[in-house]
């Protein structure tokens, strides 16, 4: 029978440490408790949101809508109310789930609230270093009433900007979520014996998918760090943590921070594995963790629509710039704008056609990885495909002569990627255009050394002589949106450059 949490279901590993944040955990026996009676109250929900905060709660409350075979949409906590009132609109979730004493949020009134609860004593202390601690009071999760098996029908909504309009739902199957965690194993080596530390949120696939359901499947464990610091990481990591996840501002943030925790370097040298994705990792970044630690970080590249697509192995050669070979099962090419396939890899793995590091093309990736479409969006899922059923991924690249992946940039000049999360310029334009001060707004990324790009805003006022000020406008975005989405640089302009048809140049807008 189709299981996402094998370990889980069958009580193989009862004792073991599934999940700890902070200074609470939960065994798998204890994780199975908690979720398999949440699962049962959750039977024939039609499709549930889950208050993503990073914390116990929201694993064990994904967890139960799984296992109740209950699709679950993860909300950002610090979502504005204008995001959340479009996510939940369209995404039409039954009941939400949340931790006892969260607040939620004007959109999320009109919802059936169901507290995620977690027997104090169970999660209490660090328990899986002391065997015989708290008693399991059930080894294994009982199947919820209805629990639904099928490979095909879906697990979660995981939203996800474009460039323009508000962000759109991606349907993520069961099938995909299993496929892409046991590809990771395959490269990565991954066991049950790995215990995984970050710090990632987890409302979007790095953290949540990757980084809570990758080691529940393979019967291993995770320590969250709730929010992420260099401190967190050497402390797990010299208590036994064997890999690491993050996007590379976190590890841009970790080899700044060397010389102020002198025992970090030696820490991530322990590591068995540091991965990082989500974002290209400076080759900067790359040199100044490996001449610390000795230790190459492992760059993986994915999408929410696709889950992971390529990897370096973990038995592989690291070489900063390249995200690896496809994971297996993932079919790969790369496509010129006129439909030719001019690189591509054969069923067996093998590079094919161009692979000569210079020929650019854009990624087109197929799989049991990928996600069934956007909710409510036949128009965009259609758009997203090539004729011949490929995932367009929007990404450029190479393949390289060894044939690993390497991306050279993005067919959407719109789309931002800050601090490992992607942003659509057009959200926040719009956002923007709200504002009562402003006349015309235009956004792009520009380069950061710690966020890889930030969001940069320009702005014609509706009054040149006195114009919102910039942190006002921040704030207006990040109440509306989120935090993460608010403009970093703002410049003020008499007019924007527009071509003759009025559109937008954004390549001449100033920058300084
Ligand atoms: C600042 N803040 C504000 C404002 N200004 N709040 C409201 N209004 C304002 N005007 C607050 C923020 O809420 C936050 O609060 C604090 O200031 C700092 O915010 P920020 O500067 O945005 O955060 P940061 O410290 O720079 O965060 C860096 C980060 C973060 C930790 C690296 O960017 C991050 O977690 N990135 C991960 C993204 C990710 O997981 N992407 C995966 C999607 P406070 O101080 O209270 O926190 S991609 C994916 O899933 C695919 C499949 C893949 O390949 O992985
Ligand atoms: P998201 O839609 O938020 O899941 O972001 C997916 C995008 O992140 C991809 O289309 C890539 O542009 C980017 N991405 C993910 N991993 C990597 C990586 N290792 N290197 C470069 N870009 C990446």
């Amino acid at each position: 029978m189709f299981s996402l949490f094998p370990a889980l279901v069958s009580g193989s590993v009862a004792d073991r440490s599934a999940l700890r944040f902070g200074d609470r955990s939960l065994t798998y026996a204890e994780l199975a408790a908690s979720a398999g009676a949440l699962a049962a109250r959750l039977d024939g929900a039609a499709r549930v949101a889950v208050w993503a905060t990073p914390t116990l709660e929201t694993a064990v409350g994904v967890v139960a809508a799984l296992l109740a075979g209950v699709p679950a949409v993860p909300l950002n906590p610090r979502s504005g109310e204008a995001e959340l009132g479009h996510i939940v609109g369209d995404s039409a979730p039954s009941l939400v789930l949340a931790a006892p004493g969260d607040v939620l949020p004007g959109p999320l009134g009109a919802l059936e609230r169901v507290d995620v609860t977690i027997d104090p004593g169970l999660a209490a202390g660090t328990k899986e270093e002391a065997p015989g601690g708290a008693a399991a009071p059930g080894s294994a999760a009982p199947a919820a009433p209805g629990a639904v098996t099928d490979p095909g029908s879906p697990a979660l909504v995981v939203y996800t900007s474009g460039t323009t309009g508000p962000p759109k739902g991606a349907v993520i199957p069961r099938r995909a979520i299993a496929a892409t965690l046991d590809a990771l194993a395959d490269a990565w080596q991954w066991t049950g014996d790995d215990v995984l530390v970050h710090g990632l949120p987890l409302f979007h696939v790095h953290g949540l998918i990757i980084g809570v359901l990758g080691p529940l499947r393979r019967g291993g464990s995770v320590r969250h760090l709730g929010r992420f610091g260099a401190e967190g990481v050497a402390r797990e990591l010299d208590a036994g943590a064997t890999m690491l996840f993050g996007v590379p501002t976190m590890y841009h943030r970790l080899a700044e921070a060397f010389d102020e925790h002198p025992g970090l370097a030696g820490a991530l040298g322990r590591a068995r594995l540091l991965v990082s994705g989500s974002a290209a990792l400076p080759l900067h970044d790359h040199e100044r963790i490996r001449a610390a630690t000795g230790r190459g970080v492992v760059e993986r590249y994915g999408m929410t629509e696709t889950l992971m697509n390529t990897s370096v192995r973990a038995d592989g050669e690291v070489r900063p710039g390249t995200v690896g070979v496809p994971l297996p099962g993932v079919g790969l090419r790369l496509v010129e704008e006129d439909g030719t396939t001019i690189a591509w890899y054969e069923a067996d793995g093998t590079p094919a056609g161009a692979y000569d590091g210079e020929s650019v093309g854009e990624i087109q990736v197929r799989g049991p990885n990928l996600f069934t479409g956007y909710l409510n969006r036949p128009d965009a899922t259609a758009a997203a495909f090539s004729a011949d059923g490929w995932f367009r991924t929007g990404d450029m690249a190479v393949l390289d002569p060894g044939g690993s992946v390497r991306i050279v940039g993005r067919k959407a000049t719109d789309l931002i990627k800050s601090g490992g999360y992607k942003i659509g310029a057009g959200e926040i334009e719009n956002a923007l255009l709200e504002h009562p001060g402003v006349r015309e707004a235009a956004v792009a990324g520009e380069p950061d050394a710690d966020l890889g790009e930030r969001v940069a805003a320009w702005i014609v006022p509706l009054d040149l002589q006195e114009p919102p000020s910039a942190d006002e406008l921040a704030g207006h975005v990040a109440n509306r949106l989120a935090p993460h989405k608010r403009p970093r640089t703002v410049r003020f302009l008499e007019a924007l450059p527009r071509n003759d048809m009025g559109k937008i140049l954004k390549r001449e807008l100033p920058r300084d």
